[in-house]
């Protein structure tokens, strides 16, 4: 009945928000004031701006816009505007301190439930599959990955603890082979799906060939033994000025020691560099070049979804490349269950119909794509979340990271960043053109 499937929503709903601020929590209740309060990197907020603008956007957009309530606090909207402050500048503001922050999102949180226990919402907001909602869990856990790239930046001791992630199962390697043909990108059905994976629309592609796991560390050093940083050649005019401004000689946290060993540092340990783990922390000039290198180069998002997406047999899209079953232990390394990418051939569950490997998850994938609108494209709910950066300078990113929860995944969720950029969880994966003859 509708009563019954609004109850489910309903508590649906409660689980994804009571999930992303149990995570809110992990990553600032372990910190004390200064380090909240710290400026890590200027490429990031100090953690105390993330956290009482997650409490912002909840405000706005559930307890002000979807509940009809009065403001909670809108003397600091200005504040916590992302448009307003750079990151770099986000210290020097009058910003909540750690203590008033909790108490801010914790309120709005109250008034959250509220809202979303009454019944006039029987008819709007749930009815509509509770996107509001949604969208407002899957902000909160993107700023939760924001916040763990800060983690990882911050220099002193270990402060978070996971499990080890699984180790390979079966080897994966070598290409695939994607036939020539048309498939379904995008979604217009999706209930929590953001406005720029929208709407569902038809792309034809020739045959390719793409790889069946993300480049690994052992790959990524075999580029480096070959001068893959000192030749000019591999490099796009941009990227190499790009390498010698940065002094690139490596991935991001690797550390060599006099014997020529590479570790690597994450989140205040540091370890052994491993071979079969995806490379992370490379940028997309890195990737670019390392792609020139192999002769291939990187797939475009569409090659990435229909790898990802299209089922052969019903000629559908897939919601994830498994099928449509929520992601879980056995199918992908997400939701900071382990604290770094899995080896590649750990999750042959979570393989595609075509068998391309480790899509979801583990590390999120720079593509060749710049960040466009899909035909038809419509703004919702606002134009800051997607339509300001279209055209902008940026790649797209997919398949989300071991940082990256459930609820802001999915074969048709995009991400995007500037080219330069290697404090996200990113890795890469090559495709290429098929040869005269090859099929
Ligand atoms: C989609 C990850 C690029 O973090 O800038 C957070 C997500 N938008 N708050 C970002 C987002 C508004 C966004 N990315
Ligand atoms: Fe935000």
């Amino acid at each position: 009945t509708d009563h019954a499937a609004t109850e489910r929503l309903r508590a649906e709903i409660a689980e994804v928000l009571a999930r992303a601020r149990r995570r809110t929590a992990t990553l600032t209740d372990c910190l004390d004031e200064a380090e909240l309060l710290a400026q890590h990197s200027r490429l990031m907020s100090p953690l105390v701006w993330d956290l009482a603008h997650i409490g912002n956007q909840e405000e706005l957009w559930l307890v002000r816009d979807v509940g009809g309530r009065e403001p909670v606090r809108d003397d600091i909207d200005h504040l916590y505007d992302a448009f307003r402050h750079a990151r770099a500048d986000r210290p020097a503001l009058p910003l909540l301190d750690p203590g008033q922050a909790r108490g801010y999102v914790a309120t709005v949180r109250e008034k959250v439930w509220d809202v979303l226990g009454a019944s006039a919402l029987r008819g709007a907001a749930l009815l509509d599959g509770g996107f509001a909602f949604g969208m407002i869990a899957q902000h909160e856990q993107q700023h939760d990955e924001t916040m763990l790239a800060t983690h990882q930046l911050r220099t002193g001791a270990a402060v978070l603890a996971a499990a080890p992630p699984p180790t390979a199962s079966m080897p994966v390697g070598g290409e695939i082979i994607i036939p020539a043909g048309e498939f379904t990108m995008g979604t217009s059905t999706d209930p929590w799906a953001l406005d720029n994976e929208r709407p569902a629309h038809r792309v034809d592609l020739p045959a390719y060939a793409i790889d069946a796991a993300p480049i690994t560390n052992a790959q990524y050093l075999a580029f480096m033994a070959d001068g893959g940083y000192e030749r000019s050649e591999l490099w796009s005019q941009r990227g190499w000025a790009h390498r010698q401004e940065a002094g690139l000689v490596a991935p991001q946290f690797w550390e060599r020691d006099s014997d020529g060993q590479w570790w690597r540092r994450a989140f205040g340990v540091v370890h052994p560099l491993r071979p079969k783990q995806p490379v992370l922390h490379v940028c997309w000039f890195e990737a670019e070049a390392y792609a020139k290198w192999a002769g291939k180069r990187l797939p475009t998002e569409a090659e990435w979804e229909k790898a990802a997406r299209f089922d052969p047999a019903t000629g559908a899209s897939r919601r994830f490349p498994w099928g449509a079953a929520e992601p879980d232990a056995a199918t992908a390394n997400l939701g900071q269950r382990h604290l770094e990418p899995a080896e590649v051939g750990a999750y042959p569950a979570g393989a595609s119909p075509a068998g391309v490997h480790q899509l979801i998850g583990d590390v999120w994938e720079w593509t060749a794509s710049g960040f466009e609108p899909y035909p038809g494209f419509r703004v919702f709910p606002y134009r800051e979340y997607s339509e300001v950066f279209f055209g902008g300078d940026y790649r797209v990113l997919r398949g989300g990271s071991f940082g990256t929860d459930p609820v802001a995944c999915r074969g048709t969720f995009r991400n995007w960043d500037h080219p330069i950029r290697r404090q996200i969880f990113a890795g890469f994966r090559l495709a290429r053109d098929l040869r005269a003859g090859e099929r």
